[in-house]
């Protein structure tokens, strides 16, 4: 497994070298290619699915960053953002919102009433960013700035900077783009002083984007498809009819139920987002997460509490309960149904007895009660009663995990065999549009 090196230039930043993430792209498609046994002129589409949230600004003229990707997990913004949702414009918006809701029932309002920065969102990254890059406030004033997250960026790069452009799962996981209208927020433009006119044009999931200059594999490949991740991970399940549901678990938990063609405002912290929009049909997800899943996995190995994580299950298995320890994992605070921000990591109930494995048991356990907790509050809230769930992610590898999550849910899960299903996604999408696949494959 090959990663880009995380930077933290500062506490609580967290930064990618976008130079670097594009040598190694282009080294990673060139060695799978080589691994595949194919040629370079064999390959029909090239799809793409990124991570969300990542965004980097650069010069339209010279192709040139104004400074590193600020990642998803950067929380520079954290004072700005609690001085904006404590504003006294913020709750007069929230108010107002809640009001026009109530004689209109447009969800717009709804949406908007419920409004609350996080620095997990770009609106704020972004303000930070043209508050202190002076380089990024003048080329906006000369029109001359870009803004794009990964899938931007590489599309902008694979195409000599001929390309320049986002689709609709992308540009909804920004927090900057209003969904009901399907285009870029221009209420938050104007609350936040962000032109709209820095963001890409937004395209259809499936689409022609145009293609790979021949120079960088040797062969002009059709770039088809660009997907954010939990996006893509929906579209290789195979989750397209409403109801649907999927959980992948990675780094975190992320939940997502697909809602068909309707928008749908959560009481309880579900984000709203596009799955993928091809031709006129729109399809749109409800998300829900737990950011410490692997997360947890791998802060108990780097205490050497094990070697690898393909040992936790047999751990776990080798006793009939954790002894009453109880883990909260929450490195990152609580999102729903709880939505505590500062909520603390803990360990409970440890008595002199208590062993590494009930550690691990208590660890695992906690994955799946999350897992429970999540489900719960996705089918009440929207409003189902799915038939199975589908799981992947390499924390789906898990079986005591995915076993207990079953057991709790009362639900089948089923776990494809490979698990990485955001590659998969992207590349049916891809498939798509060059009519290498006629309809959505089911199955
Ligand atoms: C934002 O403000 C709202 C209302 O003032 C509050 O309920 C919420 O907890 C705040 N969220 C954060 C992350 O500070
Ligand atoms: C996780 O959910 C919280 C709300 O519960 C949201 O603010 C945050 O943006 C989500 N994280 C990601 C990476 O989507
Ligand atoms: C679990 O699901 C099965 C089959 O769907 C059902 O017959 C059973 O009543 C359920 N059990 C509980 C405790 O809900
Ligand atoms: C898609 O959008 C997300 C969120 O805005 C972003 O982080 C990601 O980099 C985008 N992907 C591309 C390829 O631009």
């Amino acid at each position: 497994r090959i990663a880009v090196e995380v930077l933290r230039p500062q506490p609580g930043w967290v930064e990618l070298n976008p130079d670097s993430l594009w040598t190694l792209f282009v080294d990673v498609v060139k060695e799978a290619v080589q691994v595949a046994g194919i040629q370079m002129h064999q390959i029909a589409a090239l799809g793409l699915s990124t991570q969300r949230s990542t965004f980097i600004t650069w010069n339209k003229k010279t192709g040139k960053p104004f400074h590193n990707f600020i990642s998803w997990q950067d929380v520079r913004a954290g004072e700005l953002t609690k001085i904006w949702n404590r504003s006294f414009l913020m709750k007069t918006v929230r108010g107002i919102s809640s009001l026009l809701h109530f004689f209109t029932r447009s969800s717009q309002f709804l949406l908007a009433s419920y409004l609350s920065f996080t620095t997990q969102h770009i609106s704020l990254r972004l303000a930070w960013i043209l508050q202190h890059i002076t380089e990024v406030e003048q080329a906006i004033k000369e029109d001359n700035c870009c803004f794009g997250t990964i899938d931007t960026w590489l599309l902008y790069k694979l195409t000599k900077g001929s390309v320049y452009a986002t689709e609709y799962s992308n540009a909804s996981s920004t927090g900057f783009f209003d969904p009901t209208k399907m285009q870029w927020s221009m209420f938050l433009s104007k609350l936040l002083s962000i032109p709209v006119s820095i963001f890409p044009p937004v395209q259809d999931t499936s689409h022609n984007f145009g293609s790979v200059d021949a120079e960088i594999f040797g062969a002009p490949i059709k770039i088809t498809a660009l997907v954010a991740d939990q996006q893509a991970a929906m579209f290789g399940e195979c989750c397209f009819d409403v109801g649907d549901l999927k959980v992948t678990m990675g780094t975190g938990s992320f939940w997502d139920v697909n809602t068909g063609s309707k928008v749908h405002t959560s009481r309880k912290g579900l984000y709203p987002l596009v799955g993928w929009k091809i031709g006129k049909e729109v399809i749109y997800l409800a998300e829900g997460n737990a950011s410490d899943t692997g997360n947890a996995i791998k802060w108990a190995q780097s205490l050497d509490l094990f070697t690898s994580a393909d040992e936790t299950s047999k751990m776990a298995h080798s006793l009939v309960n954790s002894g009453g320890v109880c883990f909260v994992p929450s490195f990152s605070g609580l999102q729903i149904p709880v939505n505590d921000p500062y909520a603390c990591t803990s360990f409970m109930g440890i008595t002199p007895s208590t062993t590494k494995n009930h550690l691990v048991r208590a660890m695992l356990e906690s994955i799946a009660f999350r897992n429970k907790q999540l489900y719960d509050t996705i089918t009440r809230d929207v409003g189902i009663e799915p038939t199975s769930i589908r799981a992947d992610g390499g924390v789906s590898k898990n079986n005591f995990v995915m076993q207990m999550t079953s057991d709790l849910t009362n639900k089948t899960i089923s776990r494809p065999a490979s698990t990485d299903m955001s590659c998969l996604g992207a590349a049916f999408l891809a498939g798509l549009a060059v009519g290498m696949c006629n309809s959505k494959i089911k199955g």
